[in-house]
C-alpha cells in the first residue's frame, strides 16, 4: 500500500474549539449559508459576511492543532509513500500540526484575495474595514474561501491522486458538500480501499468498505500507529 489520499472535514478540528458546520450550535445553525457562503450573499451585504470571516479568522488564530493533527503531521513526515491531505477546513492547523503535503480545496481564512488583480495575501487581520490591496491598493480584498456554487480549488490534483490512491481515508466530514462527498465513490471505482473515521455515521457511510466511530483525537492517532507499524 503506497499512495494514500485522505480527506478531512470540520470534525478533525471541533475538538480543537471550532465550531462544525451541521452540529447544533453549528456555524450554519446562527448564518444562514446563503447569507454568509455564497457569492450573492457577499454581494448582498459584504459586511456581514466580512465579520463572518473576520470573527472565524480570529478564532482559529486563537486555536491550537489537536492530537489528530499532530499525528497526521507525523504520517506526513514518515510516509514514504505518495501522500495528499485534502482538507474542506479553512483553517491552518494541519500546517501547525506539521502536514505538508496538504492542500485546501475550500480556501484558507488566512488567505485575503484581490477580486481588482486577483492577487492572493496571507492575511491575519480583519478585512471588514475594506484595507487596500497591497499590490494593487485597490480595497477590494475578500476572503480567499470557495463558497457555495463556486469551483473548489486544485480539482484536477485532487483527481489525479484518487486515480493513483491505494487507500483513501475520511475524517470528520459529514459527507453532505460536493463535490467533496462524491471522493469515496470515486477511490472505490479505482479500486481503493476506503476508510472512514467519525464521531458518527455520516451520509457517505455505506460507501465506505469500513468506518471507526469516535473521536479524531483517539481514532486518528491509532489508526497512523498502524500504517507506520506495517
Ligand atoms: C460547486 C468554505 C459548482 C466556506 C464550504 C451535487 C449534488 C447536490 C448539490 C451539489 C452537487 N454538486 C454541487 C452542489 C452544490 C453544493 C453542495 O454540495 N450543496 C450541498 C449543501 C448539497 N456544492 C457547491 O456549491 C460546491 N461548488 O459544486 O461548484 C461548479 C462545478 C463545476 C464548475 C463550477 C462550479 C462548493 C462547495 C464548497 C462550499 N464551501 N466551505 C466556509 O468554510 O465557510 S463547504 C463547508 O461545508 C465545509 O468546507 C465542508 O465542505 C462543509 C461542511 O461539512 P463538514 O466539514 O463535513 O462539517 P459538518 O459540520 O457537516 O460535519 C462534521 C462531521 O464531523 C460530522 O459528521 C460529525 O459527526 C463529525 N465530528 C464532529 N466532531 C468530531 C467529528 N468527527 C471526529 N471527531 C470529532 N471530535
Amino acid at each position: 500500500m503506497q499512495n494514500i489520499v485522505i480527506l478531512t472535514g470540520a470534525g478533525i478540528s471541533a475538538e480543537s474549539g471550532l465550531k462544525t458546520f451541521r452540529a447544533e450550535d453549528g456555524l450554519w445553525e446562527n448564518h444562514p449559508v446563503e447569507e454568509v457562503a455564497t457569492p450573492e450573499g457577499f454581494a448582498r451585504d459584504p459586511d456581514l459576511v466580512q465579520r463572518f470571516y473576520d470573527d472565524r479568522r480570529a478564532q482559529i488564530r486563537a486555536a491550537k492543532p489537536n492530537a489528530a493533527h499532530e499525528a497526521l503531521g507525523r504520517l506526513d513526515r514518515e510516509w514514504g509513500g505518495e501522500l495528499l491531505l485534502v482538507t474542506q477546513n479553512i483553517d491552518d492547523l494541519h500546517e501547525r500540526g506539521g502536514a505538508g503535503r496538504l492542500l485546501h480545496m475550500h480556501g484558507e481564512a488566512l488567505s485575503a484575495w484581490c477580486r481588482a488583480c486577483d492577487a492572493r495575501h496571507s492575511w491575519e487581520r480583519t478585512l471588514r474595514d475594506g484595507p487596500p490591496c497591497p499590490a494593487c491598493g485597490a480595497a477590494a480584498l475578500r476572503p480567499d474561501i470557495v463558497w457555495f456554487g463556486e469551483m473548489p480549488y486544485q480539482m484536477e490534483r485532487i483527481f489525479s491522486a484518487i486515480a493513483q490512491a491505494d487507500l483513501f481515508v475520511s475524517i470528520g466530514t459529514s459527507g453532505a458538500v460536493y463535490p467533496a462527498a462524491g471522493f469515496v465513490q470515486e477511490a472505490a471505482r479505482v479500486g481503493a480501499h476506503t476508510l472512514e473515521l467519525n464521531l458518527e455515521r455520516s451520509a457517505g457511510s455505506g460507501f465506505f468498505d469500513e468506518t471507526r466511530l469516535g473521536p479524531a483525537s483517539a481514532l486518528v492517532p491509532q489508526w497512523v500507529e498502524q500504517v507506520l507499524a506495517k
